[in-house]
């Protein structure tokens, strides 16, 4: 697919078409994305694009794979454009152009420091997943981790995110280039102050001047990222190029919702997505604590529980009344009043619209995949809720149920010898307790697990009892009964 034959097909295309309307040729790229995933691709990249259409301006996208090199093998064939099918009751594309190029570090690194450093880019944006800013369980950068041994023995030919953000600088500094800022939009909670510690730290042990002016001269504005991105599958693939009218290998399909949401605390020249709907805030926090402890727990929760249940995407298993009803009464009794939302959010009505968007039939959203890397999700989804609750005083019942979800959901795969997509399978597989008939041997062995860090929960007899409760009631239940167990809890 390119410009022209795209821009042929989608006159005639029963559906609304969106095309590029800015000079692609003359944009200059501005901002260097670190991860161009689906996520990127349906998120950052659209807000992007929408600002270029409607204002211009200089902020096309090198799109940065650290290793991977899909990416760039599919969209260097079409002139790295792609379409965002967008999913609501009436289904809209949108032909994005903001990516200019795709560049593979692991094989182009003298190519990726010199678009980090070019002055023309202001901006470096990441999608790496907190696994990427190779933290330590204190927050502090892990020096043993593989990567960063590697690149702090040899700075200038960096593998990780961090040294690549950091000898970039590091030229910049050297070349008198002012700095740039650096803006992860990653899911996780304090995300840019993440980021900020490990570039710090790094920083800190290769040269402690380059830290100190990288303090001073860059901004790592925290953000909150949402749009629900079911993965690209081959039926979309094939839709998509159908109704566009010509062939995309990797269109990504998302949901009409999207928020994006930035601390305002930036240095020099930013784009203003303002004008195109990203809300510039001092109160990240609330916003992402409410997306965190709502959709992503209540998504999590209806991954473990549908799967154990049978169903396999996230409209089929909401569309049941019982689980509909769990979920609302979990948001309502056990997260809205954990924490304090954002004055400008109606909490109430934020709930029950994320429960409406799972109910959109248009999207196809499998339990499977955010099933996914649960002992990443769930430390930062349910068990900070659980903390909060047993301080306040509050009930914690369903949120306990949600967790002998997942525990329940690791046994089995472990016990089928199953295929477990998380980066602790190993660790799961080698945790003999996992097998074990006696429920408080289960339980014991899950939160014995330090990676889970649920030591604290361990040690609380209110917790590990509501949870072999639950694991117990969900055990003596045929899966097809979990519906009306669960509407009596
Ligand atoms: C989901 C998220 O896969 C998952 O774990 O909960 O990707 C969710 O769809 C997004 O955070 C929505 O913004």
């Amino acid at each position: 697919m390119n410009l022209t034959d795209i821009m042929k097909t989608a006159n005639t295309s029963p559906y609304p078409i969106e095309l590029p309307r800015y000079n692609r040729e003359n944009t200059q790229i501005g901002i260097v994305h670190i991860g161009p995933g689906a996520f990127h691709r349906a998120h950052q990249a659209v807000y992007t694009e929408n600002l270029m259409n409607q204002f211009g301006g200089n902020w096309a996208i090198c799109g940065v794979s650290l290793r991977s090199a899909t990416a760039q093998d599919i969209l260097s064939k079409q002139d790295n454009l792609y379409t965002v099918s967008i999913l609501d009751k009436d289904i809209r594309y949108q032909i994005v152009g903001a990516i200019k190029e795709i560049l593979i570090a692991s094989e182009q690194r003298d190519l990726v420091l010199q678009r980090m450093s070019a002055e023309t880019t202001k901006l470096i944006t990441l999608t790496i997943t907190e696994k990427g800013y190779c933290l330590a369980a204190d927050g502090s950068l892990d020096f043993n981790h593989d990567d960063i041994k590697h690149d702090i023995a040899n700075a200038s030919s960096p593998v990780s995110a961090i040294g690549f953000i950091v000898e970039s600088l590091k030229i910049r500094k050297q070349d008198n280039i002012p700095a740039f800022n650096v803006l992860s939009c990653d899911n996780v909670s304090g995300n840019g102050d993440k980021l900020r510690r490990a570039v710090l730290d790094y920083a800190g042990k290769l040269d402690p001047q380059l830290q100190l002016w990288i303090e001073k001269h860059v901004a790592f504005p925290n953000s909150m990222v949402d749009s629900i991105t079911p993965k690209t599958e081959a039926y979309t693939v094939e839709s998509v190029s159908k109704a566009i009218g010509c062939q995309d290998n990797w269109p990504i399909q998302r949901e009409a919702f999207t928020q994006w949401v930035i601390s305002n605390d930036w240095q020099g020249e930013r784009p203003e997505w303002e004008k195109v709907g990203v809300i510039f805030t001092q109160d990240v926090e609330g916003f992402e604590k409410a997306k965190l402890k709502l959709l992503n727990c209540l998504h999590s929760t209806l991954a473990y529980l549908g799967s154990l249940a049978g169903y396999e995407t996230v409209f089929d298993v909401t569309s049941d009344v019982n689980f509909k009803q769990f979920i609302t009464k979990l948001a309502q009794q056990e997260i809205i009043g954990s924490f304090t939302p954002p004055t400008e959010l109606n909490i109430e009505k934020y709930s029950n619209d994320i429960i409406q968007r799972f109910l959109n039939p248009a999207i196809r959203h499998l339990l499977a995949q955010i099933a996914c890397d649960g002992s990443q999700k769930i430390q930062i989804r349910l068990l900070p809720i659980i903390r909060d609750n047993l301080e306040q005083g509050r009930s914690t019942k369903m949120l306990c149920f949600a967790l002998a979800c997942w525990f329940e959901f690791i046994c089995k795969t472990v016990k089928n010898k199953e295929e477990l997509s998380d980066p602790m399978a190993s660790t799961f597989y080698q945790t003999t307790g996992l097998l074990s008939e006696d429920i408080a041997t289960v339980v014991k062995s899950f939160l014995s697990i330090d990676a889970i860090n649920a030591h604290d929960l361990l040690l609380n007899s209110q917790i590990s009892e509501q949870i072999e409760a639950s694991l117990t009631l969900i055990r003596q239940t045929p899966s097809t009964q979990l519906g009306a167990v669960i509407a009596k809890l």
